[in-house]
């Protein structure tokens, strides 16, 4: 019975056809996704720290009024995905206690330090602009509750990346110091966005699976050239100069060429040894704890709801 489960599935694998929840996947199918949609969920829950730390000091109304939209908006990417993960048959709050107990991973991305407003801005273009170039294919992922999930959630990072552009430009219409301050926070953020789309191909162990799942439509390096192609256009429009001297057209490939991220640094960054993880991962922990009142009430509220509905 479990090979025609089997030839079935593949089937509809082959056919781009959507496994759906109650559908039978095969054990490491599932395993694959609940560590892609976990590790994406807490990616946009600690990544609302690095602007968060921002909110207080926003330059004006207007601009705290954006950001603290931002920031809910991940807030709200993160539940989604957790939503996405349970019908996978994991518990929300068990994969919460593996985040704060570093048992799970979440962007490497979110590990560095955001140091002025222009962050703010940068994280916008280049960040948010990484991810979409990573979600709008995951869009088409074969599990169905993560494409849908996806769909929303390109377009809101899509208005997250021109929330960053925008503030960037008004910046650079600025001072010579307003300039500067953007100019260091691309060097700063330019290599680390790069490695969210992973290690290269060769050092990949995850890739080749995934894509005959059809949970991963294109490869880390493909993004990642996806991602350069689409950035150089918006700097040069910018005014800023990408931190890379090897970064040059190349007519015969139709495409950038560019230089090697630092891989050693990626590795230490997700073995949990970047400038920022400890610190992230304990506010993440004592936002829980603080917030274990808010469970324990709206526990007991359901619980006394339903035994009034019973009498
Ligand atoms: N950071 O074999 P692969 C956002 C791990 S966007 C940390 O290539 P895979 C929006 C990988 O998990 C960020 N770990 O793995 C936002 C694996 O370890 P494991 C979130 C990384 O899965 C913007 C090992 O290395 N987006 O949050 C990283 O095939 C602004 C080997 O790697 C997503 O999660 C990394 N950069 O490909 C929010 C997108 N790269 O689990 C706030 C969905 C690799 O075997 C503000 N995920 N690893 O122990 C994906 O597309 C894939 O999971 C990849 C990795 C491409 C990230």
């Amino acid at each position: 019975a479990d090979e025609a489960l089997q030839a079935h599935f593949d089937a509809r694998i082959a056919a781009n056809q959507r496994i759906e929840p109650r559908d039978w996947m095969p054990e490491a199918y599932r395993r694959t996704l609940v560590r892609q949609v976990s590790q994406h969920a807490h990616s946009e829950i600690i990544g609302m720290q690095p602007e968060g730390d921002w909110i207080a000091s926003a330059p004006s109304l207007r601009r705290k009024a954006i950001l603290l939209a931002k920031v809910q908006d991940e807030a709200g990417h993160g539940l989604y995905l957790y939503a996405a993960a349970e019908t996978l048959g994991v518990d929300r709050a068990d994969l919460t206690e593996r985040l704060i107990e570093g048992r799970q991973k979440y962007s490497s991305i979110f590990n560095y330090p955001s140091l002025g407003y222009a962050d703010v801005g940068v994280i916008g273009w280049l960040v948010d602009g990484a991810a979409i170039c990573n979600q709008v294919p995951l869009c088409r992922t074969s599990y169905g509750p993560y494409a849908r999930a996806m769909v929303r959630i390109c377009k809101e990072e899509s208005f997250h990346q021109r929330q960053g552009y925008e503030l960037l430009m008004r910046m650079m219409e600025g001072t010579e110091g307003q300039r500067a301050m953007v100019q260091d926070a691309v060097d700063r953020w330019w290599w680390p966005s790069l490695m969210m789309f992973g290690p290269p191909d060769a050092d990949s162990p995850n890739t080749r699976r995934s894509m005959d799942w059809g949970i991963k439509i294109d490869t880390n390096d493909e993004l990642r050239q996806k991602f350069v192609d689409m950035t150089v256009p918006q700097a040069e429009k910018l005014g800023v100069t990408l931190p890379d001297p090897e970064l040059s057209w190349n007519d015969e490939r139709g495409h950038y060429d560019f230089g090697t991220p630092d891989w050693d640094e990626l590795k230490r960054v997700i073995s949990g040894d970047g400038p920022k993880n400890a610190e992230r991962v304990a506010r993440r922990r004592a936002a829980h704890e603080k917030g274990a009142w808010v469970r324990e009430a709206a526990t007991a509220y359901a619980a006394k709801r339903r035994n009034t509905e019973e009498v």
